[in-house]
Parts: C-alpha cells; structure tokens; sequence
C-alpha cells in the first residue's frame, strides 16, 4: 500500500463507493478496488468531468445495497475504495503513467479494478496496465463517440483519441453507441474493418423489437473483456451531465443487457466509468453512473 499511498491523496468520501461498513471495505478482504481519478485535463467541450468520481461515490449512498435483477447483494465480494489519484495537473503524459501504476499495483494484487473518471484519457493508463497482464482480451467502447483520432489539438493523450491508443496495445476492440465521429475516423474503421455498432443500427432493432446486435457484439469479443464506459453513450434525456452531449443515445436496458450478456458470455476483468460532468447535470447523471458501476461490479465478479 505504501507505494498506492504516495500516488494517491485527497481522502476519499466519507466511506467510499456504497458507503459501506469497514468489514466490506477492508483492503485485504475486498476483490473489488474502486479508483477515483479526478482529471479532466483533456475534455474538449465543457470540463467538470474532475467532480464526477465525487458525484459517483456521493449518488451512490442512496442506492440499494441488493440487485433486484442479481437477487443478491454485490458489495458481499468486499469493495474497497482507493483515495483519489493525485492529479498531474497540465501533464497528460504523466498522468496517464500515473493511472498505469496505480492500476499495475491493484492488478498485480489480484483485485478487480473499477476506476471512476475524469475525461476519457483515464481509460490510457488503466487499458495499458490491463493489455500488459492480459495480451489477449478485448476492449469493449460503449461510447457516443468513436475516439480514434491520432491525435486531438496537438496531444496523443486526450478523450478524443483513447480508442487509438487502445489500438496501440490491443487490437481487438468492439465500439458500441457510436453516433459521432470525424471523417477520418470513419475512414479507419472502414480500412481496418474495426468492429463498431452505431446507436442508429441498434435503435433500428430496438423497433423491431429484434435485438440481435448484443448476440454480434459478444461474438466480437475475447475471452477476456475490459469495458470502457463513456456515459454519454447513454441518450442525454437520461444522463444530460456530461461534457459533450449527442442525441439518439442508448437507454438503460439496451446498456444492461448487452453487459449482461457480456458477463454471462466472456470474463469482464475490468472496467471505468467516465465523462460524468455533474457539474452540467448532477442530480439524475450520477445516479445512473453509480447504479451501473455497482451493477457491472454485480454481474462481472461473482461470489
Ligand atoms: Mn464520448
């Protein structure tokens, strides 16, 4: 811990994720880590995004210990909650390494590593921490945007471009919620026959009441699954707090079963939630951040 301790600062919120007792806390015991990352050094419309893992860890005190859907109560698996990764103010580069460490030492510790952003750029560090120990797994995106500049004015670190660095160290990838993207972007995902679902496809089925777009998307996938969760692939009439809002987002149970399926389908290693801005929208956002973190620890760390 000593070396966590030295990365890490500010004193997490009073009793960390679910606000739970010290016997469901205690490093040690827990499997699950929860690693706030209070950086928005790279978001490109409206920053806030640096209050979002306060915001997450604050909404969650009014939820329900017990999954309704599970029928059982996740925080039995022990989740601890690191204290806030110190940012590198004015240094992506940096704080990317940063993230990396820290997730290199929870890894390395056998724990489930669930990091909180923070802008986008968060996922660089962790998905390298991650590729290094799994060279095999998939990186699933459930995003509004596609993030595969090379790089986003002047920097290779930043939220619009962490699918390309993702490429980088694992090739395999499946992107989710997309209704956003430049041409060039587009112009890759066609040259690399990148794996992408467009929210408009999955609305298309969604219609028809077919849903076979999930059955697609678990078929892309490794064995081994990180999930990337930009909240803004939700639709913003559910989730408006964020930075850069698109229209024609995905609902709740199209997010659900698709990581419902994933879970029962392949093994979730790991995942973040990212891009909640509750300082745009903090009443409703963050609720429905923290209830899909603490459902996605439900579903992919079993007792
Ligand atoms: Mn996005």
């Amino acid at each position: 811990m000593d070396q966590l301790d030295r990365l890490s600062g500010a004193l997490a919120p009073d009793r960390g994720f679910m606000h739970l007792d010290d016997e469901s806390t205690a490093f040690a015991g827990a499997r699950v880590v929860v690693v706030p990352v209070p950086f928005d050094g790279t978001t490109c419309y409206r920053p806030g995004t640096r209050e979002g893992p306060h915001a997450i860890i604050d909404a969650s005190r009014n939820l329900e210990l017990y999954d309704t859907e599970l029928r059982r109560s996740p925080f039995a698996v022990g989740i601890h909650t690191l204290r806030a990764v110190t940012p590198v103010m004015g240094n992506a580069a940096g704080m990317v390494d940063r993230i990396e460490e820290v997730t290199a030492h929870l890894l390395d510790a056998g724990k489930f590593v669930v990091t909180l952003g923070g802008d986008h750029s968060t996922s660089i560090g962790v998905v390298r921490a991650f590729a290094k120990r799994h060279p095999g797994m998939s990186v699933l995106q459930i995003d509004a945007h596609a993030d595969l500049r090379e790089e986003y004015e002047g920097t290779p670190l930043s939220s619009a471009t962490i699918m390309r660095r993702v490429l980088d160290v694992c090739p395999r990838t499946a992107q989710v919620g997309i209704r956003s993207m430049s041409e060039p972007e587009a112009a890759l995902v066609e040259e690399r026959k990148l794996p992408m679902w467009l929210a408009s496809a999955i609305h298309a089925q969604t219609r028809q009441g077919r849903d076979e777009w999930i059955e697609q998307v678990v078929a892309a996938l490794a064995d081994e699954v990180y999930v990337t969760i930009d909240v803004d692939a939700f639709d913003p009439s559910l989730v408006p707090g964020t930075g850069t809002p698109e229209p024609g987002g995905l609902g709740w149970y199209e997010v659900i079963d698709l990581l419902a399926a994933v879970t029962a389908h392949r093994r979730v290693i790991g995942f973040d939630v990212v891009e909640l801005s509750p300082l745009v929208e903090g009443h409703v956002s963050p609720v429905v951040a923290a209830k899909l973190a603490y459902k996605l620890i439900g579903m992919a760390v079993r007792p």
